[in-house]
C-alpha cells in the first residue's frame, strides 16, 4: 500500500480509467483531488460490455504516454488488451467486483475486496469506500459517501455516515442521483459523437474534482449546461418508474419495456430506482427491465426471491451477481423473454 501511494505521489503523467456511474466518477475525482495538482491527467471512461477501452481510447493513451494507469469501478474481462496497457506502462486497479484471476498476474497492482479477503463484506463495499480506504483523508469521505449512495449501499455503512447531517445526506443523494444520470447517458441511436459523450463525463469528473461539498456541487451544476439534459433525464425516468409502479401490483414476474422520449439509455438509472429505497420490490419477485437501442436490445434483472440468480439468467448475453444482472443481445425482445422465462422456470424448480 506504502509503495503505491509513493508511485502515485511521484507521476507527472497519469490516466485514470473510471466507470461513468456515481460511484466511478466520485472515485475519479478523488484521485484527481489528491494526485493531480499541476500534473497532466487524462480522463477515459469505460463502459463497454468487457469494460475494455475502445481502440480509439488506448490509441490515445499510447499518444499521451502516462506512467501510470489507474482504472477505477471497472473489473477488465479483455486480458489482452489488459496485458498490453501493462507492458507499457505501470497498471493499477482498484474495484470492488469480482476479478478473472488473472488480473492479479497482469496487472502491478490490484486493490479489490475479494482480493483483500475482506471476507462478508465484499458485497457492501462500492469501488469509492475502497478508494476512501486506500487514500485516508477525511477530506474526501463525502465522495466516498456519493459513491456509496449510487451503488445503494450507503446502508451498510450507518456508521461510517452518521458524521453528516441529514441535510447533507440529502444533497449527497441528489449528487449521486445526477452524476448517476448523466454519467451513464448516451444517445440509444447512436447519433451522438464519442467525444462528445467522453467530454460531458469529462466535466463531470472535474466538477466534482473541484468542489467541496455536495451542496457545493449541486450548486455548481444548477449553472451548467449539463444541467438541461439532467431535467430531460430526469422525466423519462419518471415516466419509466411509474410504469414499473403500476405494474409492481400485477404478478410476480415482469417484463417490463423502458422507453424514453428523449432517446437516451435510461435502463440503469432505473435499475437503480428499483434496487434503492424508491421502488423496494416485494419479497419473492423477479423484475426484469429491458430498453431497446439502435442495435441492440439492453436487459436489466432485479429480483428479491432466494432461489433466482440473476447473473446465471444472463450468463450467454452478460452476467452479474445473485440479486441484480444485466446483458445485451440483437435478438428480438420476444425470443430473449421467452428464454429468460424458461430459466427463472428452472430456477425456481431445481434449487433449494
Ligand atoms: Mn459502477
Amino acid at each position: 500500500m506504502a509503495e503505491l501511494l509513493k508511485t502515485l505521489y511521484a507521476y507527472d503523467r497519469a490516466v485514470i480509467g473510471y466507470h461513468p456511474d456515481a460511484d466511478g466518477m466520485a472515485s475519479a475525482a478523488m484521485f484527481i483531488k489528491v494526485f493531480s495538482r499541476g500534473k497532466e491527467t487524462g480522463l477515459f471512461s469505460i463502459d463497454t460490455p468487457d469494460r475494455s477501452l475502445t481502440t480509439r481510447q488506448v490509441g490515445d493513451i499510447w499518444t499521451f504516454s502516462p506512467e501510470v494507469v489507474v482504472l477505477v469501478d471497472v473489473a477488465p474481462r479483455n486480458l489482452k488488451q489488459l496485458k498490453e496497457l501493462a507492458d507499457g506502462f505501470t497498471v493499477v486497479v482498484l474495484d470492488r467486483h469480482q476479478y478473472k484471476p488473472e488480473v492479479k498476474n497482469i496487472v502491478k497492482y490490484l486493490l479489490n475486496p475479494h482480493v483483500l479477503c475482506l471476507g462478508s463484506s465484499v458485497e457492501i463495499y462500492s469501488c469509492s469506500k475502497l478508494v476512501y480506504d486506500t487514500l485516508n483523508k477525511i477530506s474526501l469521505r463525502w465522495l466516498a459517501v456519493v459513491g456509496l449512495h449510487g451503488d445503494s449501499k450507503e446502508i451498510h455503512w450507518t456508521h461510517f455516515i452518521s458524521q453528516f447531517s441529514k441535510q447533507e445526506l440529502k444533497a449527497i443523494a441528489k449528487m449521486a442521483d445526477i452524476v448517476n444520470l448523466v454519467g451513464t447517458a448516451y444517445k440509444i441511436d447512436g447519433s451522438e459523437e464519442p467525444s462528445g459523450i467522453e467530454s460531458r463525463r469529462k466535466e463531470l469528473v472535474l466538477l466534482e474534482s473541484k468542489t467541496q461539498s455536495a451542496g457545493e456541487f449541486s450548486k455548481s451544476f444548477r449553472s451548467n449546461s449539463l444541467c438541461h439534459l439532467y431535467d430531460l433525464l430526469k422525466n423519462d425516468l419518471r415516466d419509466a418508474v411509474s410504469t414499473i409502479r403500476t405494474n409492481l401490483n400485477r404478478t410476480r414476474l415482469r417484463f417490463i419495456e423502458i422507453v424514453s422520449k428523449s432517446k437516451y439509455n435510461l435502463i440503469d438509472g432505473v435499475l437503480a430506482y428499483v434496487s434503492g429505497q424508491t421502488l423496494k420490490i416485494d419479497e419473492g419477485d423477479t423484475v426484469i427491465l429491458y430498453q431497446r437501442g439502435q442495435q441492440v436490445v439492453e436487459y436489466r434483472g432485479i429480483t428479491a426471491n432466494r432461489k433466482i440468480h440473476c447473473g446465471k439468467l444472463f450468463h450467454d448475453i452478460g452476467g452479474g451477481h445473485r440479486e441484480t444482472g444485466g446483458g445485451a443481445s440483437n435478438k428480438d425482445p420476444s425470443e430473449i423473454i421467452e428464454l429468460l422465462k424458461e430459466r427463472i422456470d428452472e430456477q425456481s424448480e431445481t434449487s433449494r
